[in-house]
């Protein structure tokens, strides 16, 4: 036995101190980017994204809707691995199937269906429009559009056909397949349509383009896409089937793996290494872990993954802590973590990138993740918030909120991910609720500026001067009390009283 001489310690125990702030310090100059994969020192990452966020291997928040909308902020989503193999691909499939600007037709309806019904098929797929073709299918006779400013539930009869109030395929502007994605944008302006059906020369719906998604590429202009411009996509794989798992997600485009375990320091890891560098060379990219110190660090880097993920137990669904006595504060994980990293990079010239996964509570934790050295964080509670995560919206008490499970609750019984066995006997996370935020677009934009202004605080325009100069101190027991109550005063003035 033995007991390590610091304390476990994590995001909220600390807080940077500001570095001279310059004129070349400004918000336009900061870079979010951050590598993905291993590389050389010095030398590019064949994987970068432009904000360094990645969505939890989790059935409550990576499905392919919030996938396309992390990509398109510029992060990465991770497809979880707690289902069928097929179902899996088939996920990951729907991310590639979405190139950037031309979208497969998802809302489609049927001229003979009533208002009523495509009422109901757009709320619950909150969208505005739906597509109209013959037989309702996304490959149907494109007939016209009908949006939700159409018909109106006190206006109009909801038995009445989707035909009496759509807007017929004459009226409206089509393009050929082939089109270029900036004259289909400049199509769409000059017909004024919030939607441009894309159809074959027989009439037959190819695909759509979104007057959102144009707007959305002029706000974030720095999405994850790959050399075919379309979404990049991860997915998660466990030690148990992956020789049947990764061939099929590599089949369906996924862009990198990862390892989802809540212990990856284990040989298991390491045999899964191997499997994929024996049968795809580099030419498929795989992250290990979890782990949270430097041994576990070491043992996956020479086993060769290509990015570590380091956290056990921080997870705010997570009570591995207190059913096993395994874990550690994020903020030490960390720290062990990256001295271990850059220690590696030194002696072998091979840069292998740490995402922090768990444990951030609010945005300043991101900031203080990426101040110790993080390389990107990956985020359930967080993103489990927004309208485009999976799980369902639920009103209590007048307030919203989603749904947000852990894989190791009986809810998700993810037993491959915390290695016991079969089937999960004991709980190692719990079915919740988070308050509801919103669309992911506003937040993940909000959180970026307020980690960018934290950077120009700091004197920071780039992720690796950031780890470089950062300059953190802990706060004592006392301040942190005190900063609990008066957020309890301001949240609740009548607490005051
Ligand atoms: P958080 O962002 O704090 O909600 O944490 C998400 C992380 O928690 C996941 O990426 C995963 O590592 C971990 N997790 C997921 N399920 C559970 C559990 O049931 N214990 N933990």
């Amino acid at each position: 036995m033995r007991i390590l001489p610091e304390i476990s310690r994590t995001f909220g125990e600390y807080l940077l101190l500001p570095n001279l702030t310059d004129e070349a310090c400004t918000p336009d100059r900061v870079d979010l980017s951050a590598p993905v994969v291993r590389h050389r020192v010095g030398e590019p990452s064949a994987l970068r994204i432009a904000v360094p966020m990645v969505s939890a291997i989790m059935g409550a928040v990576s499905s392919p809707r919030l996938a396309i909308a992390l990509a398109q902020c510029g992060g990465l989503a991770f497809i979880h691995q707690n289902q069928p193999i097929a179902a899996q691909a088939e996920m990951v499939a729907a991310v590639k199937r979405h190139k950037a600007g031309f979208r497969h037709s998802d809302i489609n309806i049927k001229p003979s269906a009533t208002l009523g019904e495509v009422g109901d098929l757009l709320a619950a797929a909150e969208r505005d429009v739906a597509v109209v073709t013959d037989d309702g299918s996304p490959g149907g006779m494109f007939l016209g559009l009908i949006s939700t400013s159409d018909f109106n539930v006190h206006r109009h009869d909801l038995g009445d056909s989707v035909e009496t109030r759509m807007r017929p395929a004459a009226g409206l502007a089509t393009a050929p397949a082939g089109i270029s994605l900036s004259d289909a944008n400049t199509l769409i302006w000059d017909a004024r349509q919030d939607v441009l059906p894309i159809v074959d020369e027989d009439g037959r719906l190819t695909s759509i383009v979104l007057r959102r998604d144009y707007e959305l590429h002029k706000q974030f202009r720095k999405e994850s896409i790959d050399q075919d411009k379309r979404f990049m996509v991860g997915a998660g794989v466990n030690t148990h089937d992956y020789r049947e798992r990764i061939p099929a997600l590599v089949a369906a485009g996924a862009d990198v793996l990862c390892l989802d375990s809540s212990d990856g320091y284990s040989t298991w890891q390491s045999d899964v290494l191997r499997f994929v560098r024996e049968q795809y060379g580099d030419t498929v990219r795989i992250g290990a872990g979890n782990v949270v110190d430097g041994r576990g660090f070491r043992y996956l880097a020479e086993a060769g993954a290509d990015f570590v993920k380091v956290g056990i137990g921080g997870g705010s669904i997570c009570i591995t802590r207190d059913q096993k006595g395994i874990g550690r504060g994020q903020a030490s994980a960390l720290a062990d973590v990256v001295r271990e990293r850059d220690a590696y990079a030194r002696e072998t010239g091979q840069y292998v990138p740490l995402c922090s996964d768990g444990g951030v509570l609010h945005d300043s934790h991101m900031a203080i993740a990426l101040a110790f050295g993080a390389d990107f964080l990956m985020l359930g509670r967080y993103f489990a918030r927004y309208d485009e995560s999976p799980s369902s919206l639920v009103k209590v008490d007048g307030q919203l909120f989603k749904e947000y499970w852990g894989e190791g609750s009986q809810r998700a019984r993810n037993a491959a991910r915390y290695g016991q066995g079969k089937a999960l006997v004991f709980e190692e996370g719990v079915d919740g609720y988070v308050p509801y935020a919103g669309s992911l677009y506003d937040n993940v934009s909000i959180t970026l500026t307020k980690i960018t202004s934290t950077m120009i605080s700091c004197g920071s325009t780039t992720l690796p001067q950031f780890h470089q100069t950062a300059t953190l101190v802990e706060v004592s027991h006392q301040s942190y009390l005190q900063n609990r109550e008066d957020v309890r005063l301001r949240d609740r003035p009548s607490a005051l009283s």
